[in-house]
């Protein structure tokens, strides 16, 4: 019989009683951080991995219970996340066009899919914007982060091994006609986007697939939703060429978009749920390096 280690003993006999629960409640109400909840947790003995389910799981039933206080029965729920869409920013495809205008700029239509919605630009920045993208965030650069669901807030984690930095909306004039041009060619208004985020990649570096949305269930996803709501759409822009590797992948549609400066990848989701098949990563880059500028969009104004 295998040997078990303490941990791992301490862990399994350790339930999560109502008692437990009502607690974490407490503290979160009388408005204790989780991280400081965790803390107690762990102090008081509780086995870390168990400690940190139990906080998820309660604060993200007890903020729905808040946000629906009859609770339909889980066949009616599953509808509800299958049926529940939202606008989402698109561009103007009807007619298949090969080109389109983009308010400042012609932009070439290379690829289009329905499900997952991708659509692949052609030659969305010109080789002195990216270069100048690239420039601006090169000072400002640090080891990107991911959210944590717990706390809303982010962390260093070796799911995303690039280097990162976020512009402000409009910070300076190239951005604001980035983002200018984006808001004209997938329809959605400027103000609905966060800052354009920059990504280094050294080779080797990668993003491994995530979806873009948050969780709604995650407790840490209310602070994040209060601002600007869902993401709904994604640009993935290519500000230089790697050697090989770096493709954006959408795994659930078999899809590899090649990285080429200049270019620029389209997907937008119309619910928080897999059904939109909009799962992506950032393949290792193989020889090179990778810079990309990433263009989020909200259901609503983010401020
Ligand atoms: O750099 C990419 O290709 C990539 C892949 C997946 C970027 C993102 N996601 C992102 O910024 O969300
Ligand atoms: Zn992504």
């Amino acid at each position: 019989m295998a040997a078990s280690t303490s941990t791992g003993t301490q862990a399994a006999q350790q339930a999560v009683t109502p008692q437990l629960r009502q607690w974490i409640i407490t503290q979160a109400q009388a408005g204790c951080r989780p991280e400081d909840v965790l803390a107690a947790m762990t102090t008081a003995g509780w086995n870390e991995d168990v400690a940190i389910r139990a906080l998820e799981e309660t604060m993200a039933q007890h903020l729905a219970a808040q946000a629906a206080p009859a609770q339909p029965a889980r066949a009616a729920r599953n509808d509800q996340v299958e049926a529940a869409s939202t606008p989402v920013p698109e561009p103007a495809m009807g007619g298949e066009p090969t080109r389109l205008w983009a308010g400042d700029r012609e932009v070439q239509v290379l690829m289009s899919c329905k499900l997952p919605r991708v659509v692949l630009f052609g030659g969305f920045m010109s080789d002195e914007e990216c270069d100048q993208l690239v420039a601006l965030a090169t000072p400002r650069m640090a080891r990107s982060e991911t959210v944590v669901n717990l706390t809303g807030g982010s962390e260093v984690n070796d799911v995303r091994t690039s280097d990162g930095m976020f512009f402000q909306r409009a910070e300076n004039e190239l951005c604001e006609r980035i983002e200018r041009r984006i808001a004209a060619l997938v329809n959605w208004p400027a103000e609905n986007g966060e800052g354009l985020q920059i990504l280094h990649y050294r080779p080797g570096a990668q993003y491994e697939p995530h979806y873009d949305y948050f969780d709604p269930s995650h407790p840490g996803s209310a602070t994040i939703l209060a601002r600007g709501g869902q993401r709904v759409g994604t640009l993935v822009m290519y500000l230089n060429t790697p050697e090989a590797g770096g493709g954006t992948t959408f795994p659930d549609a078999g899809l590899y978009v090649a990285p080429r400066k200049g270019n620029a990848v389209f997907f937008s989701y119309d619910r928080p749920h897999s059904a939109t098949r909009t799962l992506h990563g950032g393949a290792p880059v193989i020889a090179g390096e990778k810079w990309v500028a990433t263009k989020w969009m909200r259901q609503r104004e983010f401020n």
